[in-house]
């Protein structure tokens, strides 16, 4: 388990008086906590919102945990990344299938989970199929966990095909945050897209099906921003299809209300017997979909940190806990005990005050530094905000971009990892440079001398000298050690 903060180590009664003092002394509340708006420029009731989902604020997703249960299988549209055999692809990774659970088992799964990961605090649902098709199970798994859980966050991922016709009760459920796959406004594109949908009883395919797909997500999307329900948009990212084309979908869906807009890249691998594998489709690689990402800078907020999980997905984004939690590791009979999650969420207030403080301490000593350039860096990391996995043990590296102007998140690379149980595939090294493409420089906890010489072979500096230390700080201090050198030599 990643245990960011011993949770053996508090006194609840103390600590929570010292945490409400520091909230109430605007520890944590006079801070962004991270998603790069926060209380200064956001409605507060959007904060209260964003605050603690991991897929709506790029700092929360650092220390807070979704889970999703696999209780809606059926679908209403073919998308051409999608093999039925498998997860919707359009909020889950392909390739894996899910435990395909009822509302009561989903209860029960919910109830351990919430009892054994503090930080859980969403509870999704993205399928196996669609959410809101499939609206029955789906509205009685979350009418039971609202009841057994009430503060826990609600969340549904939807194709839109049906979203119109449940808007009013989603807004009566509470839920607060429903993602819309939008992969296109222009029925012509759409129909590269998907080959058919199944509406009102009929089938329609080609241009007509986008057709009708298109005016029912943007009537949903329109709805649910009228009802301040906060829309995250996802597109997944198709090369030669639509990459720029949803550069006019993004301009679309901030206009109708979309909150947040997440680029997400095809995957396409034959062997997931999707159209696309079979045809040969190409997903777009790490920097098409930056160049893509920087070019919508300016428009929707955008998420950058999304991992594409599965319809069963429990943990932090990036970790997968979901095999432990698998039903028959169950016991029958679980009682929600809230003490865990509790006092958990009091010591996240107080680390979230003390990274903001060392986040713009880091930023405020890269803006001294003229001329320099900007730079993007590998973070090894279990979490937490820190510099904290050992090179070899990384699944993934969290990359963030440098410059005087600031540091920002700008998403992330899966590598397969490198340590075997004390010794380094040379192969998985391979993958490994290569997935880090474009990267400056890897900051981990630790590296050995053979990877250490092989990133340097590669162009891919990399440093273990800031152990622990909160991200923006190892990354402002080797940006200094490095480019306040130089421009010493230079000068
Ligand atoms: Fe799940 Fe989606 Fe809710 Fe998040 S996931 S239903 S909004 S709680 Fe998040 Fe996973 Fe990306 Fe989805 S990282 S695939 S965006
Ligand atoms: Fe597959 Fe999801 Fe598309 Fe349905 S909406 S076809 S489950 S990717």
């Amino acid at each position: 388990m990643a245990n960011l903060i011993s949770l053996d180590s508090i006194k609840p009664v103390a600590r929570a008086e010292t945490m409400r003092e520091a909230l109430e002394s605007g520890g944590c509340s006079s801070a962004s906590c991270g998603s790069s708006d926060g209380p200064a420029d956001m409605d507060p009731a959007v904060w209260a919102k964003v605050k603690d989902h991991p897929c709506y604020s790029e700092e929360a997703h650092h220390y807070f945990a979704r889970m999703h249960v696999a209780v809606a299988p059926a679908c209403n549209i073919q998308c051409n990344y999608c093999n039925r055999k498998y997860d919707c692809a359009n909020e889950s990774r392909p390739g894996v299938v899910s435990e395909k659970l009822t509302p009561e088992q989903a209860m029960r799964k919910v109830i351990a989970v919430a009892n054994e990961v503090p930080q859980l605090s969403v509870l999704g649902i993205a399928g196996p199929g669609d959410a809101c098709y499939d609206w029955r199970k789906t509205k009685a798994t979350f009418d039971q966990i609202a009841q057994q859980i009430p503060d826990i966050k609600l969340c549904l991922s939807t194709n839109g095909l049906a979203l119109p016709e449940h808007v009013d009760e989603i807004a009566r459920m509470n839920i607060d945050h429903v993602t819309i796959t939008i992969n296109m406004i222009d029925p012509e594109i759409g129909a590269k897209i998907y080959p058919w949908i199944f509406h009102n009883h009929r089938r329609y395919e080609g241009v007509e099906a986008s057709q009708i797909l298109h005016e029912r997500q943007m009537l949903g999307l329109e709805m649910l921003a009228a009802r301040n329900i906060l829309v995250k948009v996802n597109s997944v990212m198709i090369p030669g299809v639509n990459d720029q084309h949803l550069l006019e979908v993004n301009r679309v869906v901030k206009a109708k209300g979309a909150f947040l807009h997440n680029i997400m890249p095809l995957i396409s691998d034959p062997a997931h017997g999707t159209h696309y594998g079979l045809t040969g489709q190409r997903g777009p690689r790490a920097l098409e979909l930056k160049a893509l990402q920087d070019r919508l800078a300016d428009g929707t907020k955008l998420m950058r940190h999304c991992r594409q999980c599965r319809a069963d997905a429990v943990g932090l984004l990036g970790e997968d806990r979901g095999q432990e939690f698998n039903l028959d590791l169950l016991p029958e009979e679980v009682a929600y005990d809230p003490s865990k999650r509790d006092a958990y969420r009091e010591i996240v207030a107080v680390e979230l005050g003390e990274h903001q403080t060392h986040k713009k301490g880091a930023e405020a000593g890269l803006a001294a530094v003229d001329a320099a350039p900007a730079v993007l860096v590998a973070i090894a990391t279990k979490g937490g905000g820190r510099i904290n996995q050992h090179f070899g043990h990384a699944s993934e590296f969290q990359v963030f971009e440098a410059s005087p102007e600031g540091i920002s998140f700008v998403g992330h690379r899966k590598v397969d990892q490198y340590c075997q149980g004390g010794w380094g595939e040379d192969a998985t090294l391979e993958g490994m440079i290569a997935a880090l493409e474009g990267i400056d420089v890897v900051l981990c906890a630790k590296i050995g001398d053979c990877p250490k010489d092989s990133l340097a072979a590669a162009g891919i500096a990399v440093s273990d000298a800031w152990p622990h230390a909160w991200i923006e700080s190892g990354i402002a201090a080797w940006y200094l050690a490095t480019y306040r050198a130089e421009l010493r030599l230079s000068a």
